[in-house]
Formats: C-alpha cells, sequence, structure tokens
C-alpha cells in the first residue's frame, strides 16, 4: 500500500471509531447496573444549573432561531452519529477526572477516553504487547514500578495498557485490527515491576467525518491528540489509576482537543540500550483506597 492509499483507507476506517464507542459503552452500563436509587435533589440541583447555564449564554449572546435550530439538529446527529461518549470524553471528561482525584497524593491521572475495553488478556510482568507480525512503528521498551505512597512495591500490581497503532487507529473501534492488537494487561513481578515492549503510538485525530469533525471544522478548531499511551494501574487496596502517558516534543502537547495532557505525565524516552528503538522508565504511586 502506497503512503496515500493508506491515508485513505485510515480515514474511511476512523469514521467507525466514534460510533463503536457508543454501543460499546452501552454494552458496559447495561453490564454493570446497579440499581442505584435516584438521588432527586442531586438531580435537581445539576440539572438546573446545566440549564441555567445555556439559558444565560442564550441571553448574553443574544442567540437567534437560527442558531437554535442549527444546536438542535447538531445534538440530534451526534446521537445518529453515535458520538455522544467521543463528545462527552473530548470536551467534559477533563473536569470530571480532577474532581475525581483531587484527594490523591500518588500520580496524577487523566481521562480514560472512549476506547478503553475491559479484560484484555493477561501477560506476565515482561511481555509483549500483542501486535501483528507486520507491525508497523518504532519499538518502545516501557519499564515501570508500581509502589504504594510510602515506597512499598506492590507485587500485586496489574497494569492495563492499550494505545493507538502506527496510523493512530485502536483495535475493536477501527475494522480489519486483530482484536487484542496493542491491549494488554500485565501482572508484575514481586517487586512490582514491568518490562514490556510494544511499539511508538502515531498521534490521534479524532474522527472528522461525523458531529465532532463537524463542530471542529465549524469553529475552525483542529482535532489532533498529541500522541499517548493508555494506562490502568491497579492493585488490591488501592485506587486504580486512569492514565496517558505522554511523548515530549509532541506538536500537540499544548493544545490537545481533549485537554487530558499534564506535564507529570510527559515521558522520557531514551535510545534503546539493546536492539533498536527506545526505551522508557515510568513509575506508578498508588493511593490506599479510602
Ligand atoms: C482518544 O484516543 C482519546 O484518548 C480521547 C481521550 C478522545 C478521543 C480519542
Ligand atoms: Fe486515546
Amino acid at each position: 500500500m502506497t503512503t496515500q492509499q493508506h491515508t485513505q483507507a485510515s480515514e474511511a476506517r476512523a469514521a467507525d471509531s466514534g460510533a463503536q464507542a457508543s454501543s460499546r459503552f452501552k454494552d458496559r452500563i447495561s453490564a454493570n447496573r446497579n440499581e442505584q436509587p435516584i438521588d432527586h435533589e442531586r438531580v435537581d440541583l445539576l440539572a438546573t444549573k446545566a440549564i441555567t447555564a445555556l439559558t444565560d449564554i442564550i441571553e448574553e449572546e443574544q442567540v437567534s432561531y437560527d442558531e437554535y435550530n442549527a444546536l438542535k439538529a447538531w445534538l440530534i446527529k451526534v446521537g445518529e452519529d453515535g458520538e455522544w461518549p467521543l463528545f462527552l470524553d473530548v470536551w467534559l471528561e477533563h473536569a470530571v477526572e480532577e474532581v475525581a482525584t483531587s484527594h490523591r497524593d500518588g500520580s496524577k491521572g487523566t481521562i480514560e477516553g472512549p476506547y478503553y475495553v475491559e479484560d484484555a488478556p493477561e501477560h506476565q510482568w515482561n511481555g509483549e504487547m500483542p501486535m501483528r507480525d507486520d507491525e508497523p512503528g518504532t519499538p518502545f521498551q516501557f519499564k515501570s514500578k508500581v509502589t504504594a505512597v510510602d515506597g512499598t512495591p506492590l507485587s500485586g500490581a496489574k497494569l492495563e495498557m492499550w494505545h493507538a497503532d502506527e496510523y493512530g487507529l485502536y483495535s475493536q473501534f477501527a475494522p480489519g485490527i486483530p482484536e487484542w492488537n496493542l491491549r494488554a494487561t500485565f501482572l508484575a513481578n514481586e517487586d512490582g515491576e514491568f518490562d514490556i515492549s510494544t511499539i511508538r503510538p502515531a498521534p490521534y485525530q479524532i474522527p472528522t467525518e461525523g458531529a465532532c469533525g463537524q463542530l471542529i471544522a465549524a469553529a475552525g478548531w483542529h482535532a489532533w491528540r498529541p500522541a499517548h499511551i493508555h494506562v490502568k494501574v491497579s492493585a488490591p487496596g488501592y485506587e486504580l489509576l486512569t492514565a496517558q502517558l505522554y511523548f515530549p516534543g509532541d506538536e500537540h502537547n499544548d493544545d490537545d482537543i481533549a485537554s487530558a495532557v499534564k506535564p507529570e505525565l510527559m515521558l522520557d524516552p531514551q535510545p534503546a540500550e539493546d536492539g533498536e528503538g527506545e526505551q522508557v522508565q515510568y513509575d506508578f504511586v498508588l493511593d490506599p483506597e479510602r
């Protein structure tokens, strides 16, 4: 395949990713439904505040019927395109994540995003991310140690990792990629360590063909997220850490469309000591469960 053919194929397939995230999310929610009673006071408070914030904008900005109808049509399209998870995770999740983790003393986290899949197959602490025989990309060796805030190594730690391929596509959300490609759960050694072989992911452009892309084009924004590796780090008795790790020098580290970059999440890749590619050490500190 030429580069141009590959770009065209990637664009066609990226279009499905936003919609895939919708059906995935619905499955996950119905599987985990724990019949919580409705907190009517809280719904009243939050719904009233949300409606008031919007009506304030309408008055302040003198919003017209044409603008109101454009919004209506666009909201309908977000649903039709299956892009609500994409929209919410790109523009709102970062604020929810800050609220959820502000009490922590351990490692900083960031948003999960729309492309996590639970229960990725398990591998040993020094395993390789599942990848195709001809998987393109720079080899990347990821070393890590997981400790508690008091410094105790956590031998029971699990590290789930998922990331895009060299073309910015995620398995299970873009067709034609093996199911668990570049997704895995690693189990720590007795010192809480990991030594994982993978490839460097490419920067990610959110699908441009759907409602979210339409908004981005209409507003004159860009659709890029910097290259990133997603992780979930856990250990029995400790709070789950959800994070993304970034690469210095990426063009979009300072203007991530999803506002999910933090300085603490920047990797420091070095040339690999043995073999080709790069290696990095990045450690995690977990907070005890409250
Ligand atoms: C991604 O890969 C991602 O991580 C987020 C947060 C939003 C869209 C695509
Ligand atoms: Fe991502």
